[in-house]
């Protein structure tokens, strides 16, 4: 009697114990993080944005389509390494003390994302940027740009070498995420970040791509011609696409018509000094010919020729986004192909947004809407509905929270966001945030935004340029497009007190040293 009980209890164990182990295996998703730098989500057909419906998107947007479209997702610093060093720890700047880019490196000793993965058996990869400064840690294989990365030919730096490879930057990140899902090891779940360093300034097409938009007129936001009044930052920015652009380096002008010569490149290095004798070649017998209508201008007519400049800018920018849409579809079919849909967490997002002509800008940086806002999309099929859009508030502090979630690890206290998995699975907490906080670091820097802070909740925005002294408030639902400045006007005391109060409280909640406030 007792043997057989004895055996009937172990056959138990066993057969739970085995049972377990396979729904731990099966409950370990795959990550796949695909990440852009400066990719608007006007930018993206899946947000219905009538520019992005003349370029669009449909293989970014199949992620949308079979999993989650965020409406509202922001980050808390609209600058690159900034949001990187955020995505990885899931903390804000001042915690996890990379504030701006031109900082010493991200400091590689404490807790982020992969690390804790790692240490959970997946196997951990980053490749593309990473502009991080310091070298990355936590990752098993790493394989990343140099700095801001080039478009043609890039070098590409391992832990043992730098090592240039050919062809287009979008292409060969592509190539490499392939490569290294092909060696991993079957067994164990990944956490693969795909960073390209498309669409990032200054925007060189693929050569099959050079002519994609030659025909296409680009709606023009209303407020291209921006007065910025009523906004003093706004008004000392160096970031107009009619005035700070470079000709030559970015709008691909060359200095007269039909010369094999641009107007001026500062980084020669970076862009055409890249290219092979040949890529030249095909560069400037595309660029002569698009460039014609622009010498056919009057050069005293600055109306038409900031217009030229958005509808070049656009060209080009949407074009590089082309190849960053054939690069998701060649991964989604990918894991198609190899029987990987199923358990993989893919996400779509960008490090922020950017100005695609909105108040007259390219560049990001202000706490403004258009560089605010981050794209995010989630596919994780059986897990998160189809077709699903989520408006809640989401920051990303809360992607690393979030993928712990998934993974069915604890998240570590000192981490600051939340898991928003929550949002995805039809049970949206209660007491889900109602307010976001940022914080802009990089004065004196590229394009001259001031620092500032501030908080924004579903409807108003707070904004702090705190070294000038200047307030400044936007109602979202009246003035989407963050034109009036309402602060300091009759009426609007009350709100004003209110957003005020919950700015402190989030300095608080995020312990925002005194200094930084
Ligand atoms: C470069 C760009 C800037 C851009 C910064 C930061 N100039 O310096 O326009 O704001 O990077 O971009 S460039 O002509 O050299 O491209 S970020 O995405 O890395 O934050
Ligand atoms: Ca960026």
């Amino acid at each position: 009697g007792y043997s057989f009980i004895l055996l009937m209890l172990w056959f138990a164990l066993g057969f739970s114990s085995c049972s377990m182990d396979e729904k731990v295996v099966e409950s370990k998703p795959n990550i796949l993080f695909i990440m852009t730098d400066d990719h608007a989500l006007q930018a993206i057909s899946a947000y219905g944005h009538p520019l992005s419906q003349l370029a669009p998107t449909p293989n970014i947007d199949r992620i949308a389509s079979s999993g989650a479209l965020f409406t509202s997702n922001f980050c808390g610093n609209s600058i690159c390494g900034p949001s990187r060093a955020t995505v990885l720890t899931g903390k804000h700047s001042h915690k996890n003390g990379f504030m701006r880019n031109t900082n010493i490196g991200f400091d590689g000793t404490q807790q982020t994302l992969p690390k804790i993965l790692g240490k959970n058996g997946y196997q951990t990869a980053i490749i593309g940027k990473w502009h991080l400064v310091s070298e990355p840690t936590g990752f098993d294989h790493w394989e990343i740009l140099h700095d801001q990365g080039e478009y043609n030919n890039p070098d590409f730096i391992t832990k043992q070498d730098t090592t240039q490879k050919f062809g287009y930057v979008t292409d060969l990140i592509t190539d490499m995420t392939k490569d290294l899902l092909d060696k991993r090891d079957p067994e164990k779940p990944f956490y693969l970040m795909m960073h390209h360093k498309a669409p990032h300034r200054n925007w060189v097409p693929a050569e099959r791509h050079y002519h994609l938009y030659d025909d296409t007129e680009f709606p023009m936001p209303d407020n291209y011609f921006d007065d910025y009044e009523g906004r003093y930052a706004a008004s000392q920015q160096e970031m107009n696409i009619y005035r700070d652009m470079f000709e030559g380096h970015d709008l691909k002008l060359s200095t007269e018509k039909g010369v094999d010569s641009l107007r001026y490149d500062p980084w020669p290095h970076v862009f055409m000094g890249r290219m092979t004798d040949e890529e030249k070649e095909t560069f400037w017998k595309a660029y002569h010919k698009k460039n014609e209508s622009y010498f056919e201008l009057d050069p005293a007519d600055s109306v038409a020729i900031a217009k030229w400049k958005f509808q070049r800018y656009m060209q080009d920018y949407l074009a590089v986004i082309k190849s960053v849409d054939e690069s998701v579809g060649e991964i989604l079919d990918y894991l198609d192909e190899n029987g990987l849909s199923e358990n993989t967490l893919v996400v779509y997002t960008s490090d922020q947004g950017f100005y695609l002509g909105e108040h007259g800008w390219f560049d990001k940086r202000f706490m403004y809407e258009e560089s605010m806002l981050m794209p995010l999309m989630i596919r994780y099929p059986g897990y998160i509905g189809e077709g699903l859009q989520v408006s809640n508030l989401t920051q990303n502090i809360d992607f690393a929270p979030t993928f712990l979630d998934y993974v069915g690890l604890q998240i570590p206290d000192d981490m600051q966001g939340e898991s928003f998995r929550p949002l995805l699975e039809n049970s949206t907490p209660e007491d889900w945030r109602q307010t976001l906080y940022y914080h802009y670091y990089e004065f004196p820097g590229f394009h001259s935004v001031r620092k500032h802070y501030g908080v924004r909740d579903e409807r108003h925005k707070l904004i702090y340029f705190y070294e000038e002294d200047k307030w400044e408030l936007f109602d979202l639902e009246k003035d989407p497009t963050e034109m009036n400045n309402i602060y300091g006007l009759h009426g609007t005391e009350e709100i004003t007190d209110k957003m005020t109060q919950e700015l402190r409280a989030l300095q608080d909640k995020y312990e925002v040293p005194e200094d930084h406030r």
